[in-house]
């Protein structure tokens, strides 16, 4: 698929697969480092459906692998695609579900839409009008998630409904944990990265197989916007001062830097206004 047809997906359905995108050596790469960790990791909340580490930049030997993920061009590329040159990081983590019962098979982790949705910001409003699909806005954040085992009925796969970025989909609570009519499974292969647009109704399922579930998560979000992770890491030093050195204004808005974005931006507004009024035909500029 070329960045073309993943964008008319994404704008379609709310999210994308980016098959094979970390090759099986990668894959096991990280699934090599984390093992041990996670094994020390669970054993400290035993009831705790998931742990993580976050943030990757900040762990010492995962650090390398979390760098090349990060600013892997795929990535940045299909961000810039759909957000405009405005992608920050706001957290890059692993979360690592533990093995558990055979019973919890199928079982719904939680339906929820990702930080900074705005879909429901006026559920339980009394509408005089039937809300209708809404057109297509970029998004403010996305998630970029890459799963490190096939994602099928025993690891738990991510359950997503199409088109519920636009279509004020509305979940009550009470249905949180229970399959809904139009959800839709992924089938995914390990290393298949999954980009979401951020109103995206989803939801994950419990594992239940012998292995951990592993994904990475890049969340990205609008420059400016509130992040989690911290920026003062020293890979994150090392990363920005290479990026001053060449001028890379892409990576440094991803640490939340460029002194000139606004200003550029205004004057792209400038000129889009500018090319409005001058379109405007005689009798309109005569009123
Ligand atoms: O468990 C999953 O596969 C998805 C997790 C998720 O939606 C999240 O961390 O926000
Ligand atoms: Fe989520």
């Amino acid at each position: 698929m070329t960045l073309d047809d993943h964008l008319e997906a994404y704008k379609r359905d709310g999210f994308t697969v980016f098959r094979e995108y970390l090759s099986s050596d990668r894959v096991q790469a990280w699934r090599e480092a984390m093992d041990p960790e996670f094994s020390l990791l669970f054993p400290k909340k035993p009831d705790a459906p998931r742990a993580k580490i976050v943030p990757l930049l900040g762990h010492q030997s995962l650090a390398p692998l979390a760098r090349e993920h990060l600013l892997d061009s795929r990535m940045l590329d299909f961000a810039e695609r759909v957000m405009g040159p405005f992608v920050q990081l706001d957290s890059f983590e692993v979360s690592g579900f533990p093995i558990r019962e055979h019973a919890l098979k199928g079982r719904v982790d939680r339906w929820h839409r990702d930080a900074f949705n705005v879909s429901q910001t006026w559920a339980g409003y009394s509408f005089e009008y039937k809300q209708t699909p809404r057109p297509y806005t970029p998004p403010l954040a996305c998630n970029c998630l890459t799963y490190l085992q096939p994602m099928n009925e025993e690891t738990g796969p991510l359950r997503v409904i199409p088109g519920s970025h636009l279509d004020y989909t509305h979940i009550p609570q009470e249905n949180e944990f229970e399959p809904h009519p139009r959800e839709v499974f992924l089938d995914l292969e390990p290393g298949d990265m999954v980009f979401t647009h951020h109103e995206l109704l989803h939801s994950g399922t419990w594992n239940i197989s012998n292995q951990i579930r592993y994904f990475l998560s890049i969340y990205v979000c609008r420059i400016g916007l509130p992040h989690r992770d911290s920026f003062n890491l020293s890979e994150i030093h090392d990363i920005v001062t290479h990026a001053r050195r060449t001028n890379d204004l892409r990576t440094l808005r991803l640490f939340g830097e460029d002194p000139d974005f606004l200003q550029r931006d205004e004057a792209a507004w400038a000129s889009w206004v500018a090319e409005d009024r001058g379109q405007i035909s005689s009798e309109g500029k005569a009123a």
